[in-house]
């Protein structure tokens, strides 16, 4: 049966990014198959984070899933240290993924830089705790943003060799699932890093909550180049920055890129950056208002978080008991 699990990680404020890569689309799925979304709280602490903090950002982000449509009782709405199963089986995957195939990763090689000696094991056994998080729910579908693609793979990669190892045919072959305009959301001051949350400037993403004026600001002051809005999409090449906004602007008005540039034809950025953050405004205004809301009632978001995770647990439980079972441990 088909089941989608994705989560992100409580690392800091939402951003566009998470929106329209993730949220959005997570909201798409809800209702047409199983979905599990998960806030990955032991993702973020590969970082350093800090602990009042910590907190603050794992009921902001199931506040997020709350305001942007995400329904308790139609997706298991959880956090993950509240389900044990995720670290045990992230365990049992550390000794079946290889070395080779952690160095591989392009994200680990991003977000580590030169600093690789000095990062947490953690940060670097990401990927296998990741997998885990997706395969302890036998979880088919995981959408995601272009970013994570490499991990869904990776994930892949372990479920077919512990098949192997194993000799069973027990964890499923999982899709990642990447569509529409914005699977990739770029930095405002960058067209070519992606959207961070962690970021250094805060001038480089749309938070989820900025108010109208910042997010007008903000786009206002986004990078672009001297010529005008393209004809044609191909013009749009060698353009990145140029390319995202107007990426951005068909996924918050659900239409191609093609008709944004049609919209706009011959239109300078002087006219469509204001148009933009008015859209994004819109879109985002109601979001952030119902999160504010729901943050004045945390004893609420925690009662949500347990009773999804008494639910993901009941799926989780049995499949990790099988998996201990075929590796031979007893418990
Ligand atoms: N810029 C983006 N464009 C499209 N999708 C994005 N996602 C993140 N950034 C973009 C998608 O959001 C989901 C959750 O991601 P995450 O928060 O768990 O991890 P991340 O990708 O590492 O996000 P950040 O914002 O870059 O966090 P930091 O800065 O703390 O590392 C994923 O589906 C991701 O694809």
């Amino acid at each position: 049966t088909p089941r989608v699990f994705s989560g992100i990680k409580p690392s800091g404020g939402l951003t566009l990014g998470n929106y329209l890569g993730a949220i959005k689309r997570f909201v798409g799925m809800q209702g047409q198959m199983e979905t599990l979304y998960c806030v990955v709280d032991l993702h973020a602490i590969t970082v350093w984070q800090d602990p009042v903090e910590l907190r603050h950002a794992t009921r902001e982000v199931a506040a997020g899933y709350l305001a942007a449509g995400l329904d308790p009782a139609q997706s298991i709405l959880f956090n993950q240290a509240r389900v044990s199963q995720h670290a045990e089986l992230g365990w049992i995957f550390n000794c079946v993924a290889r070395v080779g195939w952690m160095n591989r990763m392009t994200q680990f090689k991003d977000k580590a830089g030169a600093n690789a000696e000095q990062v947490s094991l953690g940060l670097y056994a990401y990927p296998s705790l990741m997998a885990a998080d997706i395969l302890l729910y036998h979880a088919t579908h995981v959408p995601v943003g272009e970013d994570q693609k490499q991990h869904v793979e990776l994930t892949r990669d372990i479920a077919a060799k512990f098949n192997h190892d194993y000799k069973v045919d027990f964890f499923p072959q999982t899709i990642p699932v990447i569509d529409g305009p914005a699977t990739r959301v770029m930095n405002l001051r960058d067209g070519t890093k992606k959207m961070s949350k962690s970021g250094e400037s805060d001038m480089e993403r749309i938070n989820m909550r900025d108010d109208a004026d910042t997010i007008a600001k903000k786009f206002k002051k986004a990078k672009t180049d001297p010529a005008a809005l393209p004809d044609t999409l191909d013009e749009l090449r060698d353009r990145p920055e140029a390319r995202n906004l107007i990426d951005i602007y068909a996924a918050l008005s659900d239409a191609t890129p093609e008709a944004v540039i049609t919209e706009f034809a011959g239109a300078g950025w002087g006219r469509f950056k204001p148009a933009l953050a008015d859209l994004a405004v819109d879109r985002l205004a109601p979001i952030s208002n119902e999160m504010t809301r729901l943050m004045d009632d945390p004893a609420e978001i925690d009662r949500i978080l347990t009773d999804g995770a008494d639910r993901a647990r009941a799926i989780a439980a049995p499949i990790l008991s099988r998996t201990a079972e075929i590796v031979g441990l007893l418990r």
